[in-house]
């Protein structure tokens, strides 16, 4: 073989060996994976602190895992409703909006149907403050412009009723550039968020590991709402509902394990 055939062969390998490395690496954090035609954003595993000093901090322990872009639209949950013959009253005009009054097994019962689950609300406060400990998706000072919340801001003298637009419901999606470190979305305010766990009290030092109650009354939801003031938007702060209630600034988001499952069964939790 000539020194240029050599050549060639080395180059061709180094590619071959380039391509392999490239199709064998996994997702980056931040990623967006379509999941059943949904946008879900791939989160990385590790060891992560969460809470604040209010409210206790703890050390988890998570594995990668994907979570929603965006909440759950009506558009979304029309689909579940009619497959269910669920009844399901809101007009098509706002299938933008997240979906809101479903109970947490109802929720539990759509993710399921996706082939995903609720987040665990570790999960979810990791997606929606990332490593540093920041108390908004976007960083440390609150800014009524950057999500929907309640500004406290007087409907009579602001035509919009609102500093960021929206004086109820906004669509999903409608303020990007406060996503939080992974690229999620609407993790500050629009709706509140059912997530998998009971609530409790965290502990009052550091646990690692922690997993929350094995049962309860109250249902853990996160992210404060289009109503609620901004102390309720921070990333680590927790409130619950009864888990049949529903409200309507209450809604969700599906996460799912990574690599996803494909959807099973129908769930038998379906009514
Ligand atoms: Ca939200």
């Amino acid at each position: 073989m000539n020194r240029g055939a050599v050549t060639s062969v080395s180059m061709l390998l180094a590619a071959l060996a380039f391509l392999s490395l490239s199709c064998s690496r996994g997702p980056r954090p931040g990623d967006v994976i379509k999941v059943k035609g949904k946008d879900m954003v791939y989160i990385p595993g590790g060891t992560v602190t969460l809470g604040d000093s209010t409210m206790g901090r703890l050390v988890v322990t998570l594995k990668p895992y994907l979570i929603d872009k965006y909440e759950v639209t009506n558009g979304e949950y029309r689909e579940f409703a009619k497959v269910f013959g669920l009844p399901f009253s809101v007009a098509p005009a706002y299938d933008d909006l997240p979906v809101v009054n479903i109970p947490w097994e109802t929720a539990d019962a759509f993710a399921a149907w996706r082939g995903c689950r609720l987040p665990t609300e570790a999960e979810w406060e990791f997606a929606a403050r990332g490593t540093d400990g920041r108390r908004y998706p976007w960083g440390n000072p609150a800014d009524a412009e950057k999500a929907n919340g309640d500004d406290g801001v007087d409907i009579m003298t602001v035509p919009d009723g609102s500093k960021d637009g929206f004086s109820g419901l906004a669509p999903v999606g409608m303020f990007p550039k406060y996503a939080s470190p992974f690229g999620v979305e609407d993790m500050a305010g629009n709706v509140w968020e059912w997530v998998q766990d009971w609530y409790a009290p965290y502990p009052q030092n550091a646990v690692s590991d922690y997993a929350g109650p094995e049962s309860g009354e109250q249902k853990v939801v996160r992210g404060g709402s289009y109503k609620t003031n901004f102390l309720n938007l921070r990333t680590f702060h927790r409130a619950y509902r009864v888990p049949g209630g529903a409200a309507d600034d209450v809604g969700f988001r599906c996460a799912s394990d990574y690599p996803p499952r494909e959807p099973g069964a129908l769930p038998s939790n379906v009514r």
